[in-house]
């Protein structure tokens, strides 16, 4: 009989979405006490920056408020805001470091 029928000539093929693991950035903040040399040495130290690198990063915190100082994956991320609060804790400075989903 006539009529609609299945056409077995067209497969689809569904859409996939590749999937990116999220990535975090790392924020160091102001205050009014930590040395700006402590600072200059948390850059150079826990995030591989140069000394010229990480004087500039430490100003840009000084003047703006804050400043993001690396974007890694989650288990980086929490890593190196563990080891920034800990020296900085151990030094008795108040420098704070955070993270965020980007
Ligand atoms: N604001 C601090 C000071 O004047 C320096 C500082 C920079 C602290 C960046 C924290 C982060 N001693």
């Amino acid at each position: 009989t006539d009529g609609p029928r299945d056409d077995t000539s067209i497969l689809t093929k569904p859409k996939t979405r590749t999937q990116r693991p999220p990535m975090y950035k790392v924020l160091i903040l102001n205050d009014d006490y930590t040395p700006m040399e402590f600072v200059v040495h948390v850059l150079e130290r826990f995030f591989g920056m140069s000394h010229a690198q990480a004087f500039d990063i430490m100003l840009a915190v000084h003047k703006k408020g804050l400043a993001v100082v690396g974007v890694f994956s989650f288990e980086v991320a929490e890593t190196k805001v563990a080891q920034v609060m800990d020296f900085s804790r151990r030094h008795q400075h108040p420098l704070q470091c955070t993270m965020e989903k980007e």
